[in-house]
């Protein structure tokens, strides 16, 4: 890493390598090798903005319960592990320095091996470069087909982030938009409320959603602001009770200071021809706190 670099490679929780990406401002994001996972966002002001799970696994064969957890191939359950196998394989890290613009940026990378290969027969390579300045962390994900023959693969950013209370969360942006209620069969709507609110458990997928959402915490006054480029869908989940009593890695009350934003491709699937290279980002701007109303 570039002498100016602040960053460094740490040893974590079961003493797994992560990536202390360091901003002059004070911002800080970490990054496990594992999955590529960003487990942890403080702001210049050191305010958390993620949330991780206090009973997350940190294992080689588990998802990081939290974070931002990487999403390829596959979105949901199907033929490969539940949201493929991107989040459970072993990144390289390529390098982390302070960019020509002043970020601090890391750049990490997968491509097919024996384990993926024998999952999904397909050669690929992914990219992930994280981009972080004091308020704002970017995200370029970059999936390129270096075999023979065309594939089709869903991909995406599955964000937790934190909420101080969820009771006064929520998600603007999505009114007017068609939705797939993921609970209870699959059944699809029109979204009419402006202000998304979540006092139950909340699994939907807005296809071809707006590019900006705004998620406001009104329990710490807290706004992030989301934009997508190259993601056609937004996915809001909140596991509420009874899902949180039934995962072994998530608090059974930690419903209450969490929601997942995600974006990505995950309704319908990306075909990418042999040898192209399809790019997307997620820019996620914690610059502004709620007005004073
Ligand atoms: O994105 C929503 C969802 O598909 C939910 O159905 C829920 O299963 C969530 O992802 C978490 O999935 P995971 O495999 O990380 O437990």
């Amino acid at each position: 890493m570039g002498e100016k670099q602040l960053s460094k490679l740490k040893h974590g929780i079961n003493g797994m390598p992560y990536l202390e990406l360091r901003h002059p401002s004070g911002a800080q994001l970490d990054i496990y090798l594992h999955g590529a996972h960003a487990v942890a966002w403080r702001n210049a002001e050191g305010r958390s903005l993620l949330f991780l799970s206090q009973k997350s696994f940190f294992e080689p064969d588990r998802p990081i319960r939290g974070g931002i957890p990487i999403v390829f191939p596959q979105f949901g359950d199907g033929p490969l592990p539940k949201h493929g196998f991107a989040r459970v394989q072993t990144w390289t890290l390529l390098g982390a320095d302070l960019s020509d613009k002043g970020s601090a940026e890391a750049v990490f990378e997968l491509k097919d091996n024996t384990e993926t290969i024998k999952l999904w027969p397909h050669k690929f390579r992914l990219e992930l470069v994280f981009r972080l300045v004091a308020e704002k962390l970017e995200i370029l994900f970059s999936v390129q087909n270096t075999g023979q023959t065309d594939f089709e693969f869903k991909n995406g950013l599955h964000t937790y982030f934190s909420s101080a209370d969820i009771t006064k969360t929520s998600v603007s942006g999505l009114a007017g938009n068609d939705y797939i209620d993921f609970l209870g069969g699959k059944t699809a709507g029109r979204e009419t409320r402006e202000k998304i609110r979540f006092d139950r458990e909340t699994d939907r997928v807005y296809p071809s959603a707006p590019q900006m959402v705004v998620l406001e915490d009104g329990g710490n006054r807290q706004k992030m602001i989301v934009e997508k480029g190259g993601m056609n869908d937004i996915v809001l989940w909140n596991p509420w009770i009874e899902k949180s009593r039934r995962m072994e890695d998530f608090g059974d009350d930690e419903y209450k200071n969490m929601v997942c934003v995600e974006t990505g491709n995950l309704r319908q699937p990306i075909r990418l021809a042999a040898g192209e290279k399809h790019l997307s980002e997620t820019c996620l701007d914690a610059c502004s706190s709620i007005r004073e109303r």
